[in-house]
């Protein structure tokens, strides 16, 4: 049976996900317990939820005693942008070239192994939203950094990073093995039963394509045992780099809204970004929290099936490029 999560549930997981503090996991994770469709299918999701809210209760209140103790976790990247996409790899697979060349972050992109040593993140311009690519160290078959699983888990999508020209089987297993010991692979077509609540949507992005010996890419693509989605770049050359992009927005599943002001016109350059399936009510909730109970009514420009400055309900699906105007009492 399919878990049938709701926008709301994958709302509340994405802002546990970016929760910094205990206190805000708290008030996700309860929030999840809320949204979570209740039905035989979930009940493992469920007593995964209770468990980790147990869990951190423990954490609060022993939290008076360890307080000062708390160190700083350089594993923990500030989430930007309308998604995150952290990469993954083996040594010198392309990694920080990836996000050099997408990014102007100052990432070290060099042809010895372990350059980088933790995450740097740096900003992607899609259209007119950023994405965030987390630039990480690497892992191999026995080593990697002890924090660095955070990353993964926090992120909205594993990018598998592939090199091309070098034994692309091995890297794979590599990389495999390490998501499938940590329970990070999100399986989205597997049943709820074995649905996997910390799994990540993961894709595979196969750089180096310059160098690459013809038919490297079929032979990976056969031979993974998974059902990835694999997309072809080079950095050198710039190939495939533009629907990178496109296809990492696609994945990310948002919706871009251009909000208005009644009487003024739409501010068309910095558009909110939500969840595909968020309704009027989570943008209002988006823009002023305290606001959003005084919505009273709202107008949709741009939308399919609506004339232009229609009156639309609160619970009105917003459709990518939407305009809406909310009026509020
Ligand atoms: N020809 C070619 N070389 C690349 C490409 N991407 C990265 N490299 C080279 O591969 C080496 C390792 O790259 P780097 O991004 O530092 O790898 P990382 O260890 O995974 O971060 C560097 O010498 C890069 O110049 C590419 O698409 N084509
Ligand atoms: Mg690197």
């Amino acid at each position: 049976m399919p878990a049938n999560l709701t926008p709301e549930y994958k709302k509340a997981d994405q802002r546990f996900r970016a929760a910094a503090t205990d206190e805000e996991k708290m008030s996700a994770l309860e929030e999840m317990l809320r949204a979570i469709p209740k039905h035989k299918g979930t009940e493992h999701m469920q007593a995964d939820i209770k468990r980790r809210i147990r869990k951190l209760k423990e954490n609060l209140e022993g939290g008076g005693k360890k307080a000062a103790a708390r160190h700083v976790d350089i594993f923990h990247v500030p989430k930007g942008g309308a998604g995150q996409v952290a990469l993954l790899g083996t040594p010198n697979c392309g990694k920080s070239a990836i996000v050099a060349a997408l990014s102007n972050a100052n990432v070290i992109v060099a042809d010895y192994p372990f350059a980088t040593e933790k995450p740097v993140p740096g900003m992607a311009r899609f259209e007119d939203i950023q994405i965030q690519f987390v630039d990480t160290p690497p892992i191999t078959g026995d080593y990697s950094a002890p924090g660095q699983i955070n990353v993964y888990r926090a992120t909205d999508l594993i990018a598998i990073v592939i090199d091309l020209s070098a034994d692309v089987l091995e890297q794979m297993e590599i990389c495999l093995a390490y998501l499938d010991s940590r329970r990070l692979i999100l399986d989205e077509n597997a049943p709820a039963e074995s649905a996997n609540p910390l799994g990540r949507k993961t894709f595979v992005i196969a750089t180096k394509a310059d160098l690459a010996p013809s038919g490297t890419l079929d032979t990976l693509r056969e031979l993974t045992p998974r059902p990835l989605e694999f997309l072809e770049i080079s950095t050198k050359t710039g190939q495939g780099l533009a629907a990178l992009l496109l296809r990492i927005f696609q994945m990310l599943d948002i919706v871009r809204i251009y909000a208005k002001k009644p009487g003024k016109e739409p501010d068309m350059k910095d558009p909110f970004t939500l969840l595909r399936g968020s309704t009027v009510t989570d943008l209002a909730y988006l823009i002023h929290r305290e606001l959003a109970d005084k919505l009273k009514a709202a107008r949709a420009w741009n939308a399919p099936n609506i004339h232009p400055g229609q009156n639309v309900p609160r619970d009105h699906v917003l459709e990518d490029r939407e305009i809406i105007e909310l009026h509020f009492s």
